[in-house]
C-alpha cells in the first residue's frame, strides 16, 4: 500500500526506490571511475542505505565544491570489541579526517573521506566483519541500549535482544555486498522485482529508529525512538517490555505540520515476542507513512493523526495475539557515568567524556591516542553511549593504575567533577559537514559552555548540572527538544532557545526565546541563570524550574 492520492504526488525518493529496489543506483560504476569525485544526486539517495552520505566542505564552498563523504557504521547497542575498535580507529586516520565522531544513537562516523578512499574504507569494513548497511536510509537505524555495565544480571539480555532486533530488522538487498565488497555494478533490470520480505519493494516512507530502556535509567531518550522497549523485571529476571512507539524530534521551522513528538506506551510483550512485534510495527510505518511529503512521513504522525487505540489494533491484528497492558515504569535520570567504577562481576569500567562527541588529538588532550593505547595494550571492550560519550569496560583491578597514567600522559581526564555543565552536552556535527546546517554547533558549543560556566560562576551555582544540547538547525539529531537547556540553529549566529526538559527524558520541552544571536547570548543566558538561582525551590533542577516558573510565563504572555 502506498499513501499517495490523485492530488498528491509520490515523493522523488518513492520513484527512486520503485525502479531500482536493490537500491544498487550506478554506484558500483561511479566508484570504479577515477575522474569522477562524487555521485550523481539520485544515487547520492541509495548511498544513504549504505550508510554514506556525499557533502562537501562547506567551509570552502566559496572557492568551488570539494565533494567528502561521511560514513556511519552500524554498530548495536555502541557495544565494540576492542579489535573492530581498531579498524575504525586505523580507517579514521588513512581516509577520513583524523577523528572519530561518536554519535547520538551510539554509533562511529567518519568525516572527510574523499572518494578514492571510499571504496578501500567501506571493503576494510566489511573485511573487519562489520557494516554500515542500513546505517542511514529509509530502514531501521542504529538500535540503541544502555551501554553503562549496570548491577542488573539480566543486562545481556537486553543486549542480545537488541542486536536480534538489529539484524532482523536489516534489509536483504544484494548491492551492498556486490558493490562494497566485489566492487561489481549489479543490472537494475535485472532485479527489478526484488521484494523485500520485510520493506517490500519501496522500503519505508522515511527512518525508523529502535531502542531499549532500562529504567530507571532512560540513557536512550526512548521516547524520541519510532519503536521503544522498556525492560521490566521481576526479582532477578528480566520478564519483557513495556513497548512505546511513535517519538521522533525532527522538525521544520514555519512548517506547523511537522513537530517532535514523544511515543506514547501502548502495551506489554514477553522477550520473545520482541521481533514479531518490532516487525509489526515497522510494516504499520511501511504501510501507513506519508509517502508523498518527507517531512511529514515519520511514524511519530501516523500515531498523531490515527491515534494510539487505532495503533493497538491494528498492531493486534497485525500480531494475530493481543498485548498485554503496561507495566508500571518509572524513569528518573538519563546520562553516563564518568571516571572509574566498579561493574557488578567485579572488574571496572572507565567513563570518559568526549566533548561534542569528537574524539581527536589535540595540542593539550590526546584522547584518540591514549584510547587507541589502552585498547592495544588492555584489549578492552568499547561501548559508545547516546550521549556521544566512551566507556572502557571490562578492565581487571591491576589494569586501573597503568591506564591511569595513560591517560594522564595524554592529558585526558577520568574525572569530570570540575564542570558537570559540561559534561551533560551534545551538540550535532553541523557545519562544515552537514548540507543541512543552519548554524554552527559542534564548533561553537564549546565555546559557549565556557561562557555559561562563567555566568554559572557569578550567579554562584558554578556546580549546577543542566543538560545543554545545541544543533545546527531544527532536524534535531543531539535531541535539543529533551534538553533542559536546547539551542537551535535557525540563521547563522542565531538559535531558537529551548526551556523546560527534564532529568528524566520524559518531558518536551518549548521554545522560550527566538533567534537569539550570539552577541545576545551572555545578557541574555545571564539573566535566565540568575533568576534560576533566586528562584529555584530547594535544589530544583533547571528544567523543572523552567517548566514551572518560564512555562507559565510564555503562556501568559499569548507565546504559546
Ligand atoms: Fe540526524 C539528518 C547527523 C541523530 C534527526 N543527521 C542528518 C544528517 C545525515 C544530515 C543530512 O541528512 O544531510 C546529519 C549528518 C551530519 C554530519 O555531517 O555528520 C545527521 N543525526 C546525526 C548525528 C551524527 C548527530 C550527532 O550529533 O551524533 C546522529 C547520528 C545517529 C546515528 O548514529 O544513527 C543523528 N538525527 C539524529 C537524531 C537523534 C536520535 O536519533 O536519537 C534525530 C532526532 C530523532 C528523530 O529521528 O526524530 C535526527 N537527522 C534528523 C533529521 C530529521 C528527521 C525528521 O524526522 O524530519 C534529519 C533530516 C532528514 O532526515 O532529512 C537528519
Ligand atoms: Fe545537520 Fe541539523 Fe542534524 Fe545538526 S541537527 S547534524 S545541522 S541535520
Amino acid at each position: 500500500m502506498i499513501n499517495s492520492t490523485p492530488e498528491k504526488k509520490l515523493s522523488h525518493n518513492e520513484v527512486l526506490k520503485e525502479n531500482d529496489p536493490i537500491l544498487a543506483g550506478n554506484l558500483a560504476e561511479t566508484l570504479n571511475d577515477p575522474d569522477a569525485d562524487c555521485f550523481s544526486n539520485d544515487d547520492g539517495q541509495f548511498l544513504k542505505f549504505h550508510g554514506i552520505y556525499q557533502q562537501d566542505d562547506r567551509d570552502l564552498r566559496k572557492t568551488g565544491k570539494k565533494y567528502m563523504f561521511m560514513i556511519r557504521g552500524r554498530i548495536p547497542s555502541g557495544i565494540m570489541k576492542a579489535d573492530h575498535y581498531k579498524v575504525y580507529d586505523d580507517l579514521a586516520t588513512k581516509y577520513g579526517n583524523n577523528t572519530l565522531r561518536l554519535t547520538s544513537r551510539q554509533s562511529i562516523q567518519f568525516h572527510g573521506v574523499v572518494k578514492s578512499g571510499l571504496g578501500p574504507l567501506m571493503k576494510s569494513i566489511n573485511d573487519a566483519l562489520m557494516t554500515t548497511l542500513a546505517a542511514c536510509g529509509d530502514v531501521n537505524r542504529n538500535v540503541m541500549a544502555p551501554p553503562t555495565p549496570a548491577t542488573e544480571p539480566w543486562m545481556h539480555q537486553v543486549h542480545e535482544d537488541s542486536e536480534l532486533l538489529s539484524n532482523a530488522l536489516l534489509p536483504t538487498t544484494p548491492s551492498y555486498h556486490a558493490i562494497w565488497v566485489e566492487g561489481v555494478q549489479l543490472n537494475i533490470q535485472e532485479h527489478k522485482n526484488h521484494h523485500d520480505p520485510l520493506y517490500g519493494k519501496t522500503y519505508l516512507p522515511r527512518k525508523f529508529k529502535a531502542a531499549f530502556a532500562m529504567p530507571p535509567l532512560n540513557d536512550v531518550d526512548l521516547f524520541t525512538n519510532c519503536l521503544g522497549f522498556v525492560a521490566i523485571s521481576e526479582g532477578d529476571k528480566l520478564t519483557g517490555y513495556n513497548l512505546t512507539v511513535g517519538g521522533g524530534l525532527g522538525m521544520s521551522h514555519n512548517n506547523p505540520n511537522t513537530f517532535p513528538r514523544k511515543a506514547d506506551v501502548i502495551g506489554y510483550l514477553t522477550r520473545d515476542q520482541v521481533e514479531d512485534v518490532a516487525k509489526s510495527v515497522l510494516t504499520i510505518h511501511r504501510d501507513f507513512g506519508d509517502r508523498t511529503d518527507r517531512k511529514h512521513a515519520r511514524l511519530k504522525y501516523v500515531l498523531e493523526e490515527k491515534g494510539v487505540a487505532w495503533f493497538r489494533k491494528e498492531l493486534e491484528s497485525r500480531l494475530g495475539f493481543n498485548l498485554e497492558d503496561a507495566k508500571p515504569f518509572e524513569f528518573s535520570r538519563q546520562g553516563d557515568r564518568f571516571g572509574w567504577h566498579q561493574q557488578a562481576d567485579g572488574n571496572h569500567f572507565l567513563g570518559l567524556f568526549v566533548e561534542t562527541g569528537r574524539i581527536k588529538d589535540t595540542e593539550s588532550i590526546q584522547l584518540k591516542t591514549a584510547v587507541r593505547k589502552v585498547v592495544d595494550t588492555y584489549g578492552v571492550e568499547v561501548r559508545l553511549t547516546p550521549s556521544q560519550n566512551m566507556l572502557l569496560v571490562n578492565i581487571p583491578s591491576d589494569a586501573v593504575d597503568a591506564i591511569n597514567q595513560i591517560m594522564k600522559d595524554h592529558g585526558v581526564p577520568t574525572t569530570h567533577e570540575k564542570s558537570p555543565v559540561r559534561s551533560a552536552t551534545m551538540a550535532c556535527p553541523a557545519l562544515p559537514t552537514c548540507g543541512l546546517a543552519l548554524a554552527e554547533s559542534e564548533r561553537y558549543l564549546p565555546g559557549l559552555i565556557d561562557r555559561i560556566e562563567n555566568q554559572l560562576g557569578e550567579a554562584g551555582i558554578p556546580q549546577e548540572e543542566i543538560i545543554i544540547r545545541m544543533t545546527g538547525c531544527p532536524n534535531g539529531c543531539a535531541r535539543p527538544y529533551m534538553a533542559e537547556l536546547g539551542f537551535v540553529g535557525r540563521a547563522p549566529g542565531k538559535y531558537n532557545v529551548y526551556v523546560g526538559g527534564n532529568e528524566a527524558g520524559t518531558r518536551l520541552n518549548k521554545v522560550y526565546l527566538e533567534s537569539v544571536k550570539d552577541a545576545d547570548m551572555d545578557e541574555t543566558l545571564g539573566e535566565i541563570l540568575k533568576r534560576f538561582q533566586q528562584e529555584r525551590e530547594g535544589d530544583e533542577r533547571f528544567g523543572d524550574w523552567s517548566a514551572r516558573v518560564l512555562w507559565p510565563e510564555l503562556e501568559s504572555a499569548g507565546k504559546e
